[in-house]
């Protein structure tokens, strides 16, 4: 909320449609001035009829798969206003593109649990809700913690934010398994195990050896619902609590006394999705599912697995699952699609085969990339392989509000306006409330809404018609309205500002009748039953994602290891420019939090530049000394924006603190193709010198292009 009124008007905001100087010069091509080029400001009507021209060359030239219209991202809590489902229905109705499947946020598990226990949703929308936990829950082990800073965020938004709440209401006790303590509220009952990063299968395989060396686990539970276990048994053997000491960083005997504790008790196991946006990132949720299924307590209220809790606000919540109103985005007779955190491979190696879930594919030849909504140099690792990327396509078109790295990274930027400036729906996955969202501001410069600049293409290209089926923004709402409520009418809610929804069916779990009756209501998965070992994975033969959970090391290792995680000053790389993000700066730049002992070891104290690197890049941050962090683990969140000062002394580096500049372009594994940015190894030294400004809020305009 703070940091909206800042950055509504901030001089950040792209005001009108700029086009970069080498891409109006030269036309389209590779070109690796693309982030380092200026921008000069071009009328609309001249704008939108080059880029028309440009679409309709490429698709008629090279095919629409030749367009990728992915564009991965969290733009817009409005269901109308969508960025891209507006740009997925116009380029459906241009031919289609090339797309992308699966999420940053938990594209690794998306893939694996259809395997393990039949579907996602299973362990995401129906866990235990909070209150459940709050009845008959004893003990929380919750590797990665239930992160607060994390809950008041929901895709679609939310009316009411019930997470904190829950949290303060809990009679558990919770083992913290995390290398941050306050990855939980202060205020809950926990004892912190400071595990050491992407060390947590190890802990949970020697948790169940232990249950297995004391006959505390669930045979019959094994037997009746579960594939596989004799093979992870076998495998088990030598995962003793004195091998993992060594591995995580956790005395052998806290091991031992964790595994009786939880056999003794109710008992959730959760995960946060960070576990999974790693390396190996498959391995920590299976072996958590394997870990609860040994204890049988899996469909009994309270217990079990979860997956998600204080990664997501609706994970838990009790809310009905509800269907809100949506823009229909068409059919894609493109086919095409890559894992989404494949975007650079794509761009790089056109042609190239890669694995994917048992599929060998192969990467499509892109010559127009085109964003709306989403930020890849936010979101996506290795900033300075992205920036290599994006010289290949002959033209990258993005609509922004703001000036991000990846508007600078564009030939054709043209303004979009924010949720406050135009009219919406708005509701999240399992809200209470559907919002009316009227404008509160006018847009700023010539910003237009994003559908009303798809409008304008799909009239240039023939396709209007097919585009807006005739209708206006107010009149696609009141339609999309009206298809879904009859009562109260249109009007009468935009008036009231608010529909409360209905509450809806109880909350059950699948989990619940899987147990009562493993027959009748079997999972959907190959077996029907939870896959502690799966013949379908095992058979894809992948050494990075074997039949059943194991321990892999990651393949880099210290002197420092990062965390990347979640900002708790804002939503990503959104609103960077606003208040409450710029007053949790250090010295200018994003905080990097490190532990007093690698800091005094470095000649490090608060308030003091540092840069952090590794072989891949560096980039400068503001220090904070705590001992919240485990020593050795550094914290770097993300969503500064990304600033490249390229001809720095000490090499290449971002002056503002974007963690991507140092995180690996890596897949979590050949099943999945996930994103496994949360970990990074590196190193920290006190920055001396003049450092360069932080030019990033500033907009990339010569003076007086106009
Ligand atoms: N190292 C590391 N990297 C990570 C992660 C991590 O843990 N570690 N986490 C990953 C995760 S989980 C995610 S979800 C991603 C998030 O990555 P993104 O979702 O790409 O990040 P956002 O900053 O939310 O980008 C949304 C963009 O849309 C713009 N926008 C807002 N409203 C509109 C609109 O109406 N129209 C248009 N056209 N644009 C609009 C905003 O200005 C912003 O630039 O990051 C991932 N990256
Ligand atoms: N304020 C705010 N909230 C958000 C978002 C945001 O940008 N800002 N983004 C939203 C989105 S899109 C998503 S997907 C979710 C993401 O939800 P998560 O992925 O769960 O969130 P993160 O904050 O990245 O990570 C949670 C915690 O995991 C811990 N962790 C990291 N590595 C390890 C490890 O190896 N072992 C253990 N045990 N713990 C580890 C970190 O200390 C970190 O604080 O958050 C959502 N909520
Ligand atoms: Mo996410």
């Amino acid at each position: 909320m703070g940091n909206l009124a800042a950055a509504l008007d901030h001089p950040s905001r792209v005001a009108r449609p700029a086009v970069r100087r080498g891409w109006l010069e030269d036309g389209p091509g590779p070109d690796d001035r693309r982030g380092r080029d200026e921008f000069v400001e071009v009328p609309w009507d001249d704008v939108l009829d080059r880029l028309a021209a440009e679409l309709d060359r490429v698709r008629t030239r090279h095919g629409n798969q030749a367009i990728f219209g992915g564009s991965y991202g969290w733009a817009s809590a409005g269901r109308f206003h969508h960025a891209q489902s507006q740009l997925h229905r116009f380029l459906n109705t241009i031919g289609g593109f090339t797309g992308s499947r699966n999420t940053y946020s938990n594209g690794t598990s998306s893939v694996l649990l259809p395997h393990v226990v039949g579907d996602m949703h299973a362990v995401l929308r129906q866990a235990s809700t909070w209150p459940t936990i709050a009845e008959h829950t004893e003990l929380i082990v919750a590797f990665g913690g239930v992160p607060e800073k994390n809950v008041f965020v929901t895709p679609g938004g939310v009316t009411v934010h019930g997470t904190p709440g829950h949290l303060a209401r809990l009679r558990a006790r919770v083992a913290l398994v995390s290398p941050l303590r306050d990855d939980l509220p202060s205020t809950v009952d926990a004892r912190w195990y400071p595990v050491r990063p992407a060390t947590d299968t190890a802990l949970m395989l020697a948790l169940a050896h232990t249950l297995v060396v004391e006959g505390l686990h669930d045979r019959e539970f094994l037997a009746r619902y579960c594939v596989g276990f004799p093979e992870f048994e076998r495998y088990l053997r030598d995962k003793d609590p004195e091998w993992a000491a060594g591995i995580t960083g956790i005395p052998a005997a806290d091991i031992v006394a964790l595994a009786r504790e939880m056999a003794a008790n109710r008992t959730l196991i959760t995960v946060t999705w960070s576990l999974q946006r790693t390396e190996h990132g498959e391995q920590p949720v299976w072996a958590g599912i394997a870990l609860a299924a040994m204890l049988g307590q899996i469909g009994l209220p309270g217990g079990g697995f979860g997956h998600g809790y204080g990664s997501m606000g609706d994970v838990g919540d009790t809310g009905p699952e509800l269907r809100v109103p949506y823009l229909p985005q068409g059919v894609n007779p493109v086919d095409e699609f890559i894992p989404v955190a494949r975007i650079a491979d794509l761009l790089l190696h056109p042609g190239r085969k890669y694995d994917y879930n048992g599929e060998v594919r192969r990467y499509p030849d892109t010559r127009l990339v085109y964003w709306a909504g989403g930020n890849p140099f936010h979101h996506h690792q290795d900033l300075n392989r992205l920036r290599r990327a994006f010289t290949r396509p002959d033209t990258i078109v993005v609509h922004e509000p703001h000036w991000t790295a990846t508007a600078r990274h564009a030939d054709v930027v043209l303004p979009a306006t924010t949720a406050l400036e135009r009219e919406d729906l708005g509701s999240g996955r399992r809200d209470t409330h559907l919002i009316a969202m009227h404008r509160i501001a006018p847009p700023a410069g010539e910003a237009r809404d994003d559908y009303t600049i798809f409008a304008a293409l799909a009239a240039r290209l023939g396709v209007a018609e097919a585009f807006t089926e005739g209708r206006s923004p107010r009149e696609w709402l009141e339609h999309l309205y009206r298809s879904w409520r009859e009562e109260p009418t249109f009007d009468r809610f935009w008036a009231d500002g608010e529909l409360r929804l209905p509450p809806g069916r109880e909350h059950h779990t699948l989990f619940a009748d899987f147990r009562a009756d493993p027959v009748a209501h079997p999972l959907r998965t190959p077996s029907g039953r939870i896959e502690i070992t799966s013949a379908t994975v095992a058979g894809f033969g992948y050494p990075d994602c074997p039949g059943h959970p194991v321990w892999l090391p990651p393949s880099e290792s210290g002197p420092l290891w990062l965390i990347a995680n979640q900002p708790h000053t804002r939503l990503h790389s959104q609103l960077d420019a606003g208040d409450v993000s710029q007053a949790g700066k250090v010295a200018g730049r994003e905080r990097l939090r490190l532990n007093p002992a690698d800091a005094a070891a470095r000649g490090i104290t608060t308030g003091d530049v540092v840069r952090v690197f590794n072989t891949r890049g560096a980039c400068l941050a503001g220090a904070v000394l705590d001992d919240a962090l485990r020593p050795g683990v550094v914290q770097l969140p993300t969503g500064a924006w990304f600033d490249p000062v390229e001809d720095h002394p000490t090499g290449p580096l971002c002056a503002h603190g974007n963690p991507n500049v140092l995180t690996a372009d890596i897949p979590s594994s050949r099943l999945s193709q996930g994103c496994a940015g949360q970990h990074a190894t590196v190193d920290v030294e006190r920055f001396t010198g003049p450092a360069p400004r932080v030019r990033a809020l500033h907009p990339p305009l010569r003076k007086g292009s106009r």
